[in-house]
């Protein structure tokens, strides 16, 4: 049995996903972000960033965080969305999440939607950064049908999760046909649509 210590974010739902498309047993315990219970010593022991999400893997008692490696732990041992042939360009795609989509959208959040007016040059900087990034992956998208290739995986179970905030972005989801496209399509998945609404307070997909 899996453990997930978590929240509702977008770093979080990647792995509530995951575990629904696996279809493994799992449990959700849940970390009050805004009562920082990240921190707490105990919760520092497996997690030593005071970050959510975290799993312990029941079954060797392995505790595991950092989402990226989360997913690719899962991938590896259920062998699902990480096939061999396509792991490198899948690797690529999923590093491109953690270390580009992830970080420069976590920052247009921070200032577009919770602080909008306390800094205009980080406000236009990420907005624009976030501009950009919907180009690209439509661009991408335009190319191929999921982000690595032709196959649904977990570069974009990682990614998904933050598209679907496009609310907060303000940048119009429905003008990139491409990423609406896959965005729509991944947002049809039974196991995604489970994953999103994890604390089953019926949350549905926010649609373009
Ligand atoms: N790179 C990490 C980022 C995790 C992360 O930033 N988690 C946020 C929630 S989405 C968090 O725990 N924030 C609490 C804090 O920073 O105090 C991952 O992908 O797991």
């Amino acid at each position: 049995m899996i453990e997930l210590f978590t929240a509702d974010t977008p770093n979080g739902k990647k792995i509530t996903i995951m575990l629904e498309e696996i279809g493994c047993d799992f449990k959700v315990t849940k970390i009050d972000l805004l009562k920082d219970e990240q921190f707490k010593t105990d919760f520092k022991k497996i997690s030593p960033f005071g970050k959510i999400p975290v799993i312990t893997d029941h079954d060797n008692e392995q505790s595991l965080f950092e989402s990226g490696a989360i997913l690719i732990y899962l991938a590896e041992k259920y062998n699902k969305f990480y096939e061999q042939k396509y792991r490198n360009v899948i690797n690529q795609w999923l590093m491109a999440q953690m270390g580009t989509i992830g970080p420069m959208l976590g920052q247009h959040h921070q200032f577009h939607h919770y602080n909008p007016g306390r800094s205009e040059f980080a406000e236009e900087r990420f907005f624009k950064i976030a501009k950009r990034l919907y180009s690209e992956l439509n661009e991408r998208l335009a190319k191929s049908e999921y982000l690595a290739g032709p196959d649904y995986t977990i570069a974009d179970i990682a990614t998904w999760p933050w598209i679907a905030r496009h609310e907060w972005h303000d940048i119009g989801l429905k003008n990139y046909k491409n990423l609406t496209r896959w965005y729509l399509k991944i947002a049809a998945r039974e196991a995604v649509i489970k994953g999103y609404d994890f604390l089953k307070n019926e949350s549905q997909i926010p649609r373009p």
